[in-house]
C-alpha cells in the first residue's frame, strides 16, 4: 500500500535564512505537491545538534559545522507525501554544491559542501530519529490538500 503519509525532516540552514531564500526552497516543495507537516524556527544548541549529527562524532569537519549551524537561527520542516525521503533527497542534490546539478537546491543556490542549504533525512531511520529529535507529537499535524488528484494517480494513493 502506498504511503503518503511518509515523513522526512529538512533543516533550512543558517546560509539559508541569511540569503533570504527560505520561501524559495518551501515553494519548491509546496510546488511538488509535498505538504510540510510541522515547522519551526530555533536557534540550534551543542547538544541538538550533537545529537542530530550523532553519526559524524569524531569527524574533522564536525567542529566547523556545528559552529556554522550556530550562526543563526535554523528553519525546520518536516515534509510529508508519497516517497517523500527519496523525492526530497533527490531534490536537495549531493553534499557538495558543485556536484550537484542544476535543478536541484544546492545545485541551483550552493557552492560549498558545509554552507550547503539544506539537510534532509537520508532513510526512514534517520527520518524518524530525527523528527524525534526536534518535534513533539503534538506539532505535527495531519491534512491532506483538495488538488492531491492532481498530483498522484488513484492507485498510489
Ligand atoms: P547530507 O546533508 O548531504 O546528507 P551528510 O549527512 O553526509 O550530508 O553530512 C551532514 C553535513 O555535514 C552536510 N550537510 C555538510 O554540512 C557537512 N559535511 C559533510 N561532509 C563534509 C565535508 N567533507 N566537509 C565539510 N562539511 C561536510
Amino acid at each position: 500500500m502506498p504511503n503518503t503519509k511518509e515523513k522526512t525532516l529538512i533543516i533550512m540552514k543558517p546560509d539559508a535564512i541569511h540569503r533570504g531564500i527560505v520561501g524559495e526552497i518551501l515553494d519548491r516543495f509546496e510546488q511538488k505537491g509535498i505538504r510540510p507537516v510541522g515547522m519551526k524556527m530555533l536557534k540550534m544548541s551543542d547538544l541538538l545538534l550533537d545529537k542530530h549529527y550523532a553519526q559524524h562524532k569524531g569527524k574533522h569537519f564536525l567542529p566547523h559545522l556545528k559552529k556554522f549551524m550556530k550562526l543563526l537561527p535554523v528553519i525546520l520542516v518536516i515534509l510529508e507525501g508519497l516517497d517523500v525521503i527519496r523525492v526530497v533527497r533527490s531534490m536537495c542534490g549531493p553534499t557538495d554544491g558543485k556536484n550537484a546539478l542544476p535543478g536541484t537546491i544546492r545545485g541551483d543556490y550552493g557552492m560549498s559542501t558545509s554552507a550547503n542549504i539544506i539537510h534532509s533525512s537520508e532513510d526512514l531511520k534517520a527520518a524518524k530519529r530525527e523528527i524525534g529529535i526536534f518535534f513533539n507529537k503534538n506539532e505535527i499535524f495531519s491534512y491532506s490538500r483538495p488538488d492531491i488528484h492532481f498530483y498522484y494517480a488513484e492507485d498510489e494513493l
